[in-house]
């Protein structure tokens, strides 16, 4: 991977709040995690913001974004605002789904975030049905459906990629390639690591992208939202790109060779975008100032976030369709 490239050092510095807003959510987040403030299990996307930022400033409102329990920083990219967002990990009546979701599960409709889901592979099929439904109500809404590298095994995934080839309808499939599903290395798994080529055999395109570049993912995102949008059918994208952490807060990382993860870091999407805007002549302050503002942002998001009060879990069985 080369360096990233900066054109437009505005739309740069946009990025690289955009990357600073979910690398500082998701410190945060793993900080309550650890204080014991959020519970249950949490999967932290460190390293991977790029994607986000890339694909999500390319969607209008009304399209619909699928994501895994890997989600926070779409769901952030998305617009969902932080304290919300916050307050819902921490199991806060003022959370998205009134501290029901969790870190996992939750979901943001009016955002165009149409949830995280913790089943490897089920945002696929979703978000073609919201796709074929985008397809007939005269809506033009496009579908994105992000998932992981171990995601692109699971016959669900498979039945998806055909399906909206098959009847041409608007999704772009984004894959994560993180070169990890869960513990196992993706080159233990298949035959064929350049899982963007898996695209041909369904009939549309598919491209790897530099997953650490929000500029490259953006291109590619661009290319992929026009067909989509023009009614040509679908895109496999696969962003390569690195966990800087384990695959949830807990994870020992035995199975990570020594020194992965501190190369890795020399190319993570903010380490990257910093040095190409500073080679392209924007000064440490502009620099500096776009990482305060995002942690201001966090601070404060959290600070309201955990003062609203905890769900009672008396009322766990209210919202439920049986
Ligand atoms: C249907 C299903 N099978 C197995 C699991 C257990 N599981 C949770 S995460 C995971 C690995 C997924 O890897 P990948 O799709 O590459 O995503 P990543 O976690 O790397 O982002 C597995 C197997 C699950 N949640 N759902």
């Amino acid at each position: 991977m080369g360096d990233a490239q900066v054109l437009d050092t505005t739309r740069g510095l946009a990025d690289l709040h955009g990357l600073w807003r979910i690398r500082i959510l998701e410190e945060k987040v793993r900080e309550l995690r650890l204080s014991g403030e959020i519970v249950g299990s949490v999967h932290l996307a460190i390293g991977q913001e790029a994607g986000p930022v890339g694909v999500c400033t390319e969607l209008g409102a009304d399209d619909a974004v699928f994501a895994t329990y890997r989600g926070h920083g779409w769901a952030l990219a998305r617009g969902v605002p932080a304290d919300a967002m916050l307050a819902e990990l921490a199991g806060r009546t003022t959370g998205l789904n009134g501290g029901r979701g969790g870190s996992a599960y939750f979901t943001a409709p009016r955002y165009g975030f149409h949830g995280e889901n913790s089943i490897v592979g089920a945002g696929a099929p979703i978000a073609v049905g919201a796709a074929l439904a985008g397809k007939y109500d005269g809506s033009g809404r496009i579908a994105v459906t992000v998932f992981g590298d171990g995601a692109l095994n699971q016959g669900a995934t498979h039945e998806a990629l055909n399906f909206a080839a098959a009847f041409k309808l608007g999704v772009v499939f984004v894959c994560e390639n993180n070169l990890y599903s869960e513990l196992t290395p993706i080159a233990d798994m298949v035959a064929e690591p350049e899982l963007h080529k898996r695209a041909a055999a369904y009939g549309m395109p598919g491209e790897r992208v530099d997953g650490n570049d929000p500029a490259a993912v953006r291109d590619a995102a661009r290319r992929a939202v026009e067909r989509a949008r023009a009614g040509e059918g679908p895109t496999l994208l696969e962003l390569m790109t690195e966990r800087l952490v384990g695959h949830y807060i807990g994870d020992a990382e035995q199975y990570r060779p020594p020194g992965e993860v501190e190369r890795a870091k020399q190319a993570e999407p903010i380490v990257r975008l910093r040095a190409a805007l500073a080679a392209a002549g924007v000064t440490d302050a502009d620099l500096d100032a776009s990482e305060s503002r995002a942690r201001e942002e966090i601070e404060q998001a959290a600070g309201t976030a955990l003062a609203a009060p905890i769900a009672d879990g008396a009322t766990a069985k209210e919202h439920i369709y049986a």
